[in-house]
């Protein structure tokens, strides 16, 4: 069976505070995954640890809820254990490129063919409102009452230096527009990154619904090149405006598993374990 709304029912209602962005993406991810026509069995989603985490609830799917800033690497032992899944990520901001930011890192340049669906909120949400690794300098947060310090993260440029080859910026409160980011993602061969300006309504009492639809707008509407990574480095640095789209695609790199010899006639799962000895594993490693 493939998966549809009906299988992703779960019955659990989410419990986000009224007018969150996570509903919009929520909606966005289920209309993405019932177009695509996954098999349910080859399905999983490994969830981060915040508000955007608890999605683990609320969608009915194989899924994994992993320690907070350790969903990549998860997924990538899923990927590489059976590469013949298809495999999503769903994560904070703050546990993408706060906690997790190695792995992020690491994640772009492997070229794991996993999609990763941050919501951006720009603060640590479930943990009420703590300044994030995306605030913008100066503001004013509970952990930062003076101004933050620091610069933020720019995630979509730092996805280009790490040689991302898919990356993309959605806004929750467009959901057919995110969806079809999301679904494009989940075709592209190699790691994809969809970063989803989501408004946290409680904490965030600046990056609005209203601030953003005053803002976004969508790269079509200027003929973006998609394949120039010097134009979309550029776009990066918008900050009156902020374009929302596909910045960035390469096709011709081969993805992780696809460089891994031992992968190409079959999955790890399917190689026969009944001759291998782990006594001797555990003699020759531990
Ligand atoms: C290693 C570790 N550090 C800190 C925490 C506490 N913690 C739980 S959720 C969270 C914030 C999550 O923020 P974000 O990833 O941006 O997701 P959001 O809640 O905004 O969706 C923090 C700091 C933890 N669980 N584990
Ligand atoms: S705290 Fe913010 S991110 Fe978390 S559910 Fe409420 S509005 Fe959403």
């Amino acid at each position: 069976m493939t998966t549809s709304e009906t299988t992703m029912k779960s019955p659990i209602f989410p419990t986000w505070c009224p007018g969150c962005g996570d509903y919009g993406i929520w909606s966005a991810i289920k209309k993405a995954l019932a177009e695509s026509n996954i098999p349910e069995e080859q399905l999983v989603v490994v969830y981060g640890v915040g508000c955007s985490g608890n999605m683990a609830d609320f969608i009915r799917c194989y899924g994994f809820h992993a320690l907070h800033g350790r969903a990549l690497p998860v997924a990538e032992a899923i990927k590489l254990a059976n590469h013949k899944l298809k495999v999503l990520v769903v994560a904070g901001d703050g546990d993408t490129y706060g906690e997790g930011m190695g792995h992020f890192i690491s994640a772009c340049r492997g070229n794991h063919d996993i999609t990763l669906l941050v919501h951006d909120n720009q603060v640590y949400g479930l943990t009420t409102g703590q300044a994030a690794p995306t605030t913008e300098h100066g503001r004013r947060t509970k952990t930062t009452p003076f101004g933050v310090i620091e610069m933020p993260v720019n995630p979509v440029g730092l996805a280009l230096t790490s040689d991302a080859t898919f990356i993309a910026r959605g806004y929750a409160g467009n959901i057919p527009y995110t969806a079809e980011l999301i679904k494009k993602a989940i075709n592209h061969k190699g790691f994809s990154l969809v970063d989803v300006f989501q408004p946290c309504v409680t904490f965030n009492k600046v990056n609005t619904h209203l601030w953003y639809q005053e803002r976004v707008y969508q790269l079509e509407t200027v003929n973006h090149d998609t394949h120039n990574k010097e134009k979309a480095w550029n776009l990066t640095f918008e900050h009156e405006k902020l374009p929302i789209g596909v910045f960035y695609e390469d096709t011709s790199e081969p993805s992780y598993s696809d460089s891994v010899s031992l992968l190409k006639e079959k999955a790890l799962t399917e190689y026969p374990i009944d001759n291998v000895n782990l006594g001797d594993v555990f003699k020759k490693f531990v």
